[in-house]
């Protein structure tokens, strides 16, 4: 299981952190920066900075001396990471000083592909680029230039989104949305206002102090924290089962997470709703919700004409403190009565039932979520799911009565066209248990600094200079509305506009990630598209296999170089720079020169974006990173350079952040409890605001846009995977095994895959598969193998495994980067996006596509792919050559 197939006597020897240390104490220079005098006294200064080698931000305090960076430890003022660092994070060294950093910004001088280039300056960079933006514009229209950033939860995301919004452009992906947190953002914002429960993406906010909470009962569904977070929510969840709280683990491999698990759940991939309505339906058979809770905090009480859909109003309210008034069927008066908001104490409202009122029908909420889910018993669910129909009750009952309990759901169900609604049938578990803003619970809306108005990051959007014919533009955003969340397009649309010309061909790339062939689905389809483009920019640490195809690479800045606000639990910390190397520079700066040189060119928006007065809460663009925190750090009465010196700030004490209950506090204006923010201040099990979603855009859009092609549905559906062997049974002829993915604490999607220190122990992806797969396929453990879908081929090392289903493989993605300058440019030959599904069908709501649960087959290969490394001593190349800090690079 542990899959370490190598040796890893050299490299690592040499490079513990102390090996680090003194190999960079030592060299004196490789590259000569600014200082060539003789070493200052050897003192070591130490720095409170954050990580950024994943999306959890734990707090670091950096050893500088002489200006370098030797070595790294936990900070355990983080509340989350109290202290603790895995090993992407302690490989931030390595990542700093590697030898392959872009260090100026380049421009292509080969063909495109030769990856041949040459240096220039920023100012030739920056030039070049906006007349070729400009040049596109006045051609074809601001739409054909498209952006894209990655990471999940990448703190440049918005400053990508105002870019584009300030340009005209209504086009900017990432590959995460849609296949990545967005299903769970939108289901649970829409369902309760509230924080959605991912333990990865740093919410989930109640486990991280054990001592305090009194949950009995954590269920990972889908998420493998000790995997995805294993500084923070691992350590965490660690924690809190040692205190005794019970787990559940939902997930087709044995993770460390599954082997500790009171209840181990393997499904087959892709079939999750299946197995959360057999949850609902037994909770709601077995009568386990809390009744009063699902009666006065749920909209289930409620009457929806089973027609129309909608809810049957009594009255509709243009005040936003008071919702509208919804009708109930009253067992007192046995009559169809109006229920005001709170509550009514007079009625009693019938939870269950169908009724005719003047010919017209009209079920509760609850009704109707009853009969949605009542074909979906235990058994039926073990069938589905291939699961033992005992182990589901027994982990249902370990959920519903050993409490309080939550579910803390993971990115896996984002990952196939299912995916919204097992976000929202995860939410209507926790709903009808009355999991929500309870000590001990994961549903919480805890206190904020009130810094950040955006997620992740300060950057505005600006989203109202977005013309709105610009914004009807969107590629996909019509029929995915849910994506208006995130003001996101939709990469397969985009894929798709430019094969085909339809609606219109986009013709300029500015990317801003690892490398995407490595992230999005179907990749080779998209190598294929990217031919078709006039110009390509893309901005990295280092060189990918995205970068072979660009016309100009712009060098960013490595976690340790860069500044951030992070807000962790009740505190504040800034992440500081602690070094500059070379040319790289602050991305939210260059997003902001680029805007300069377009609107130098006469572009009259990007002219306006540094006008202060007419940005007004959008802010003018800045010079600095200092210049757009302080903005935002006034509102606590701080300054960028106050906060990196008190850093962490504590903005409240930890009881006051930790507001449980906040449905009950009084709103002044009304005398009344504030309720939860959704149009009906309930909980919204029956989502009747998808349907609006659908038609509208609202309340996402800012202006109607063109309906979808059909209505979204208030209630989540069960889609059986697509491509899977009941649903296409005679390609499982040809493809018998389901293919899924996770991840490994090595690396972050596609990053660091250049680092000594994690390549030595995980220096190739292993394919997991069961010892009777194997044998079936003439596997043994150890085996180089071929993996094929219909899409593409590639290879992977056999790790034999009990861990997972026999039907069921499992592979991470990987890319190659010492094969950059081979044929197959690194990308080729282990990358599980080779075989991914692009295509339809789509989640109707957010259109996310399938990178997990679709058919391969497996078959045994000769030999590992050529050029590919696999033992410590070829990783050396890599180790750090470390050099003196830089002068920060000014851009105009
Ligand atoms: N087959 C398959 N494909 C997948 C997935 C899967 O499980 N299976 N997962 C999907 C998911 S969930 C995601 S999110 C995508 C990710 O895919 P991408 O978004 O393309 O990922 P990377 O760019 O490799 O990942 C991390 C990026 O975040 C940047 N970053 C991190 N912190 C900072 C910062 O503070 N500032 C700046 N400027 N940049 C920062 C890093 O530089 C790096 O570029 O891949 C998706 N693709
Ligand atoms: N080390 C590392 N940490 C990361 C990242 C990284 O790339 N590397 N990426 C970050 C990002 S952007 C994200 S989104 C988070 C994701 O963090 P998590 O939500 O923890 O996600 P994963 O480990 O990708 O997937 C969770 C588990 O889902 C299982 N799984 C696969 N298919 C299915 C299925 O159909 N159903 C169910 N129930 N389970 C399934 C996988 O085996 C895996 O163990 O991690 C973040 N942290
Ligand atoms: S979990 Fe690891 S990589 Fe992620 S921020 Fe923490 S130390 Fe860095
Ligand atoms: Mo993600």
């Amino acid at each position: 299981m542990e899959g370490k197939k190598f040796a890893k006597e050299n490299v690592l020897n040499a490079m513990s952190i102390g090996g680090i240390a003194s190999c960079l104490e030592d060299t004196g220079g490789l590259t000569k920066g600014k200082s060539q005098e003789p070493a200052p006294s050897p003192s070591v200064k130490k720095v409170k900075t954050n990580c950024r080698a994943c999306i959890q931000n734990c707090g670091v305090i950096a050893h500088v001396k002489n200006g370098r960076v030797v070595k790294l430890e936990g900070n355990p003022e983080d509340p989350m990471s109290k202290g603790r660092m895995c090993a992407k994070g302690l490989a931030g060294i390595q990542a700093l000083y590697h030898p392959n950093r872009n260090k100026y910004p380049m421009m292509r001088v080969g063909k495109r592909g030769e990856n041949k280039w040459k240096r220039i300056s920023w100012d030739e960079a920056l030039d070049t680029i906006a007349e070729k933006l400009m040049e596109t514009r006045e051609k074809y229209g601001a739409e054909t230039v498209f952006c894209s950033t990655g990471g999940g939860g990448n703190p440049e995301i918005w400053s990508i989104a105002r870019f584009c919004n300030i340009f005209g452009t209504p086009n900017w992906f990432e590959p995460g949305c849609a296949q990545c947190y967005l299903p769970r953002v939108l289901s649970y914002t829409m369902m309760y206002g509230g924080d959605d429960p991912s333990i990865a993406d740093s919410n989930a906010l109640e486990i991280y102090y054990p001592e305090d909470t009194p949950m009995k009962t954590l269920v990972l569904w889908g998420t493998a924290p000790a995997y995805s977070c294993p500084a923070t929510g691992g350590g965490a969840v660690t924690d809190l089962r040692s205190k005794g709280v019970n787990t559940v683990v939902v997930d087709p491999r044995f993770t460390i997470d599954a082997a500790k698990a009171d209840v181990w759940l393997p499904i087959r991939p892709g079939t999750d709703v299946a197995l959360l309505f057999a949850w609902i339906r037994y909770i709601m058979e077995q009568k386990l919700y809390d009744h009063e809770f699902v009666m006065k905090w749920t909209n289930l009480p409620y009457l929806v004409n089973v027609k129309t859909k909608m809810l049957l109003r009594a009255e509709s309210s243009d005040n936003p403190d008071i919702p509208d008034t919804f009708m109930v069927w009253d067992a007192n008066t046995n009559a169809i009565q109006p229920m005001e908001y709170p509550w009514n104490d007079a009625l009693d409202p019938v939870l269950e039932g169908s009724f005719v009122v003047d010919g017209v029908e009209y079920k509760t909420g609850f009704q109707l979520l009853k009969e949605r889910v009542e074909a979906y018993t235990i058994q039926k669910a073990a069938e589905i799911c291939c699961l033992d129909a005992e182990k589901i009750e027994k982990a249902i009952k370990l959920y519903a009565q050993n409490t309080p309990s939550g579910i803390a759901l993971g990115v896996a169900t984002d990952q196939n066209p299912n995916s919204v609604q097992a976000a929202m049938s995860s939410a209507i578990i926790d709903m009808l248990m009355g999991n929500v803003e309870k000590p001990g619970v994961l549903l919480q809306r805890f206190r904020k600094s009130g810094v950040f108005d955006m997620p992740f990051y300060p950057v505005p959007i600006a989203a109202d200079r977005l013309p709105q014919e610009q914004l009807k533009k969107r590629l996909g955003g019509n029929e995915y509305k849910g994506l208006g969340i995130w003001y996101a397009g939709h990469p397969t649309s985009v894929l798709e506009a430019i094969l085909t010309g339809q609606p219109y061909k986009p013709r300029v790339w500015i990317e801003r990630s690892g490398n995407k062939l490595g992230a999005v689905a179907n990749s080779q389809k998209w190598a294929d598209a990217i031919e078709e483009l006039d110009f390509i920019v893309h901005m990295h640490m280092y060189p990918t296999s995205f970068s072979a195809f660009a016309d100009i690479l712009l060098p960013t800045q490595e976690w340790l170089e860069t500044d951030m606000m992070v807000e962790i639990c009740n505190k504040l910390f800034a992440r500081q720079g602690v070094a500059h190397l070379w040319e790289t520079v602050d991305e939210t700066v260059i997003w902001s020169m680029l805007a300069k040189r377009c609107g130098e060119l006469g572009h009259e928006a990007c002219q306006k974006a540094f006008d202060a007065e007419y940005m007004g809460k959008d802010l003018a663009y800045w010079d600095s990173v200092g210049e757009l925190f302080d903005h935002f750090l006034n509102r606590v009465d701080l300054t960028w350079e106050k906060l990196k010196e008190i850093t962490p700030y504590e903005f409240m004490s930890k009881d006051e952040w930790k507001t449980y209950y906040v449905y009950k506090e009084t709103n002044p204006k009304t005398g009344l409890p504030a309720g939860f923010p959704t149009p009906s201040k309930k909980c919204e099990l029956y989502l009747e605001s998808m349907i609006t979603l659908s038609r509208t855009g609202r309340p996402f859009s800012p202006c109607d846009l063109p309906p979808a092609s059909k209505d979204y549905d208030p209630l989540p559906y069960y889609l059986e995977p697509h491509e899977g062997p009941v649903s296409d049974s005679e390609l499982a002829k040809e493809y018998p095994l389901i293919m899924t993915n996770g991840r490994i604490p090595f690396y972050h999607h596609n990053t660091l895959r250049n680092i000594p220190l994690l390549r030595e122990i995980y220096p190739v992806p292993e394919l997991w598969i069961h010892p009777k797969a194997a044998e079936t396929y003439g596997i043994s453990e150890g085996d180089w193998v071929w993996v094929e879908s219909k899409r593409g081929k590639i290879r992977a090392l056999a790790s034999v495994t009990e861990g997972i289903n026999p039907g069921t493989v499992y592979m991470e993605r990987f890319w190659n980067p010492e094969t950059l300058n081979t044929e197959t440019q690194g990308w080729k030959e282990m990358n599980v996006n080779m075989l991914t599904k692009e295509d339809a069908p789509f989640n109707d709501v957010v259109g996310t596509y399938t990178l997990r649960g679709f058919l391969v087959k497996v078959s045994k290969a000769d030999a590992p792919p050529e050029g590919i490394w696999t033992k410590p001593e070829d990783f050396k190349q890599w180790l750090p050559r470390p050099v003196d800090s830089t002068e920060e690079v000014k851009v105009k």
